[in-house]
Parts: C-alpha cells; structure tokens; sequence
C-alpha cells in the first residue's frame, strides 16, 4: 500500500526508460566524453592472460545485466565468505553496493575487489586487476574481469562491467545486476547484518521506494550521463534541465525530512547519494550541468555531507579515482594524449558539519 500519492503523481508525469544505463565513455564518439575517440583499441596481455573487446565487439550504449541469479528465491546460498563483490571507485553503479555492504555490516562476510578505474591503454570493454600486486586480484587469481564474465558464460561476447557478484567457490558471475543487489543483500542477508544495521527496503515502504528509486534514476542518475553524452544541442537541453528540475525538487523534500524517507536511511538514500558525490567534480564541468553545484543547494549539500559523515559512505568514495576515470580514461602516458584532471574544487568542505541534526526529534 503506497502511503505517498504524491509519488505516484510524479512518476506518472516522467517516462522511465528501464534499460539500464552505463558509462559509455571510452565508446563515445565525442572527444569531450573520449579522448580516444575515433582511434583503435588494443589488446591487454599479462602473463597469459589476454583481453580484447575486438573479439567480442557487440558494443551496445545500453547493457542489460546478464547474470540475475537471487539469494531471495533460493538460487543462491547465502554462505559468509563465499562471494566477492568485484567494483571500481569510479563508478556510480558499483558503488552502491560498496557502500550497501558496509553500512549492513556485511562487510565481514562479503568481499571487495578493485578493478583499476584506468583501463591499460587502448583497451577497451573489460576492467583490470592493475591496481594489485601482479596485476592480480588476490582471492580470484584472475587479471581481468572477463575470466570471470567468461567462467559463467563460455560464450559471453558483451563488455564486461562493475558491479559483478562473483562467487569465490566456482569463480563465475553469478550477478551483475546493480538494481536488485542492494535488496538482495538487504533481504536475504538479515542473519549476517549487524544487529543495528538499517532495514534499507523495509516492507512497509516498498512501493515508495521503488517510484522514488525510478524518479531518481531517470531524472537524476542517467541524465547527468545523457547530458553530457548528448549529440544534440536539443537533447542536451533536455537532460540539463531534467537534472535541475529534479535537483530543486528533491532540495524542496529535504528541507522537510532528515532522509529521503524521513528519519530512516534507505537504498534510495543510496542511489542519489552516488551521483551527488560526483556532481561538483566531474559531472558540473564535464557532463556541463552546471546550472547550480551541489554546494548551491543548501539541504542537498547538507544531507551529502550527513551521508559522508558516515564510515560506509566516506570509505567507499574516492574523489581521486572518479576525477581519474572521467578525466584521464586510460593509461595512456600524458605525453601521448594530454589529458588534464582539473584540481579543484575543494573537497576540505566534505567534513564540516552539517545541519541535519535539525530533524531529529
Ligand atoms: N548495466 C550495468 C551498469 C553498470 C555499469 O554500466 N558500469 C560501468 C562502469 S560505471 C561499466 O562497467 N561499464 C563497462 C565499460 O565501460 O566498458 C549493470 O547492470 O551492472
């Protein structure tokens, strides 16, 4: 039973394209998204380990997740210390459930790999161990996340992305799916969270969070992506001003509740909380929303900060490699294609106080 009207209201007015949304950066035709554009793509060799999205070449802008498999209808044991959350810190998708997985405690039971944000250079579609000692995740053994892509499906032809559930016991995928994860961890995960973790889905307010959740990725998540990608003045248009028609809306219901659903974190808190980390430093000036900052808004900036406050959130953002990642986008040395990351802005504001506490009865 939605206990919100309201949000019926306003997800009848927007259209949700359900496709999930990547990053399409190193693929774009546009130099401003691609430094690399137009240019070939290489193979990624280590040891014998090998990778070349040319062999699959099934480029799509929009990937569905190919692996589905739930721990909520029994397909998957739920079995501490038998999965590996594989990320990178750039990606918005990912990081959810990076920080899902601390804030339920389920960081002792469920790993975490790190793929490099930078591909080697040239290459394209795939994501490496290159941050690790050997080029090597040291719990899979694998270089490339592909091994493991491949391991699930011999015949996988698509590019592989983050997040990817791996299972340690087997080494395959067994989901990729960023949409449903957090509520699997959420749901079927209880006996291993701690006891004071939050319930991120509680029953009661399914129906409101799943229409907040399709607001926000529509109207936030995916359109600072499609107004930076956009191949037209026109549609530029359209998203820059679908994000702040949004963002001035979402300002209007902070200024009246601590979270999104009032005095409770939940996974929607998530999901805007992972783009408004990257809106002042890549998305504003990259993506060219830059209509306001997140800092102009008072109870936005505010309730970003009352999130970061919190070890899950503020150990699992790294302003570094997001700037990296929609900065410099590979390897290549400078020398070859300069690619400056901008400095600024000052990040030092991320840990002054905030004024959410105003909420708290
Ligand atoms: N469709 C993906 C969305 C996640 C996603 O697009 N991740 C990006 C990184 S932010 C990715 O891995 N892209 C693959 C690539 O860039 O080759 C999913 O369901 O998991």
């Amino acid at each position: 039973m939605t206990k919100e009207a309201a949000l019926r209201e306003e997800l009848k007015k927007i259209d949700v394209n359900e496709k999930l949304s990547a990053c399409p950066i190193d693929f774009s035709r546009s130099k401003v998204a691609n430094p690399r554009a137009g240019q070939q793509s290489k193979t990624y060799v280590s040891g014998t380990a090998k990778s070349n999205f040319n062999d699959r070449k099934k480029f799509q802008p929009y990937q569905e997740p190919q692996f589905n498999n739930l721990f909520t209808d029994g397909t998957l044991p739920v079995e501490a210390n038998r999965y590996r959350l594989i990320w990178s810190r750039h990606c918005p998708w990912a990081n959810r459930l990076a920080i899902a997985i601390d804030l339920l405690g389920l960081d002792n039971v469920i790993s975490k790999g790190v793929v490099d944000p930078l591909r080697p250079a040239g290459v394209v579609g795939d994501w490496f161990f290159t941050l690790d000692d050997n080029d090597e995740d040291p719990v899979l053994h694998t270089h490339s996340l592909s091994e493991s892509y491949l391991k699930a499906d011999p015949n996988y032809d698509l590019r592989t992305t983050v997040p990817a559930l791996v299972d340690i016991k087997t080494g395959k995928v067994v989901n990729n799916n960023y949409n449903t994860l957090i509520d699997e961890f959420s749901i079927a995960w209880k006996k291993y969270q701690n006891e004071n973790a939050p319930d991120l889905y509680p029953e009661a307010l399914r129906e409101d969070i799943d229409a907040l959740n399709k607001i926000i990725y529509t109207d936030v998540n995916t359109a600072v992506n499609e107004a930076g990608l956009a191949r037209s003045q026109a549609d530029y248009e359209k998203y820059y001003n679908r994000v702040f028609n949004r963002l001035d809306w979402l300002e209007d219901r902070l200024s009246k509740q601590r979270y999104l659903f009032g005095s409770i974190i939940t996974d929607t808190d998530i999901r805007l909380y992972v783009t408004l980390a990257r809106f002042d430093v890549v998305f504003y000036q990259k993506y060219y929303v830059n209509k306001k900052r997140l800092v102009d808004y008072p109870n936005l900036w505010n309730y970003t900060k009352d999130l970061y406050s919190l070890p899950a959130f503020k150990n699992n953002t790294d302003f570094d490699a997001i700037k990296k990642r929609f900065y410099q986008v590979d390897h290549t040395p400078q020398s070859d294609l300069p690619r400056i990351i901008p400095n600024g802005p000052d990040l030092s504001n991320w840990t002054a106080p905030n004024d959410r506490d105003r909420f708290e009865k």
